[in-house]
């Protein structure tokens, strides 16, 4: 049994893998997070406090990342900023907690020869053709668009660097587009939901042509835990599950799947810079750890997700309206940068 330190625990991604973690292991998790907007007590509450402790701070607090590093097995790296919206009207957070912040960590787990992995993006790889067949893969260059991108490819950088000079016992993931309980609803697929139930229309960036390859998040908890368990340090493994979707086909879906004609949505100015399209070929994570999805039907995992925010609303409801605030702010400042 071991006792993992989770960073980013209380967001979206980090909070499903401590679900998962305690529910298929005996680990213990203590998480370290910042409570930052997007992170959520609620999203953790009723877990076992004999198995998981939370702690509020900040990845950059290197006294108290010091201490916990050296009181935990292994550290599970998810804090981050990590929405490209926010980072192209303010990108300093994204600076401080993705670069500083992973360095800060880097720098504890040399200290104490801690094992280490580091939860990252298919982003940094920048886009893909449409309707090309090429696939990113471990080997694919790195050419990130947005400033959250690239902060996230300077900590990939970081870790590779830190594994080759120091010796750090580390592994990187890149995951494509995540889908499930718990994701803030300033993201796309939560944002038009609670869209929905709210009775706002859906708002769909451009043409709408821009693919994702989107994968259910208890698929992706469960690669990352094959990957600190059965992966070879100082390797990279990409997630993904065979979801290539365009933008304009999911608000359509949501949309049917609520109940509502599938075009009443708007189409809203384009997101500067926007990437074209992400795929993921996760070969090498399926071969060498024989991890396989379990959720392949995408359309039964975006109902299942409708149903958990109709169930939900406590949840969700708080940070709806400060998150639309933010996004007519953030309209008004494309306007004006877009002339
Ligand atoms: P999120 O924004 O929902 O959660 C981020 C969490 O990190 C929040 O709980 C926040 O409070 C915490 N945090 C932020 N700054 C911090 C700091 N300085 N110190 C401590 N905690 C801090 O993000 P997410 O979608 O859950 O993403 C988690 C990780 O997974 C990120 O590293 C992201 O790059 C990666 N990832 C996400 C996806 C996706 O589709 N969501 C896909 C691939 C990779
Ligand atoms: O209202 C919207 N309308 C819209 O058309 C929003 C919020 C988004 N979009 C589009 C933009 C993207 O093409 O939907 C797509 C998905 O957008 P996001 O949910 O913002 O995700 P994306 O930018 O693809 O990044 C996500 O996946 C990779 C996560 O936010 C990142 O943290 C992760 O690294």
């Amino acid at each position: 049994m071991s006792h993992l330190l989770v960073t980013g625990g209380a967001g979206f991604v980090g909070a499903n893998f401590v679900h998962h973690v305690l529910a298929h292991t005996d680990h213990r998790v203590t998480v370290l997070d910042k409570l930052t907007y997007a992170g959520n007590r609620a999203s953790l509450a009723g877990l076992d406090p004999t198995r998981f402790t939370l702690v509020e701070g900040d990845i950059n607090d290197a006294p108290l990342v010091d201490q916990l590093v050296a009181g935990t097995d292994a550290t599970i790296h998810f804090a981050a900023e990590s929405h490209n919206d926010n980072s192209l009207t303010n990108p300093r957070p994204f600076v401080d907690t993705n670069i500083v912040g992973t360095y800060t960590l880097l720098e504890a787990v040399r200290k104490y020869d801690a094992r280490l992995h580091h939860v990252s993006t298919d982003e940094v790889f920048g886009d893909l053709e449409l309707g090309s067949p090429e696939r990113f893969t471990e080997s694919t260059p790195y050419m990130p668009s947005s400033p959250y991108s690239s902060s996230k490819a300077a900590s990939d950088m970081l870790v590779r660097a830190w594994v080759r000079s120091f010796g750090v016992r580390a592994t990187i993931s890149n995951s494509s587009n995540n889908y499930g309980p718990f994701q803030h609803v300033e993201k796309f697929i939560p944002r038009q939901i609670t869209n929905v139930l709210r009775g706002i229309r859906p708002k769909l960036y451009g043409d709408g042509r821009n693919v994702r390859d989107w994968i259910h998040v208890d698929d992706h908890s469960a690669a990352v835990l094959a990957v600190l368990e059965r992966g070879r340090v100082g390797e990279t493994y990409l997630i993904g599950a065979e979801g290539e979707r365009n933008n304009k086909d999911v608000v359509e879906t949501i949309l049917e799947e609520m109940g509502h004609p599938r075009d009443a949505y708007d189409r809203v100015t384009d997101r500067p810079g926007h990437d074209l399209r992400y795929a993921i070929d996760s070969t090498k994570l399926r071969t060498e750890l024989g991890w396989q999805p379990r959720f392949t039907n995408f359309t039964a995992g975006l109902r299942a997700t409708i149903q958990w925010y109709r169930d939900h609303e406590p949840w969700w409801a708080p940070m709806k309206i400060a998150s639309e605030l933010r996004y007519a702010a953030h309209e008004l400042r494309l306007d004006d940068m877009t002339g």
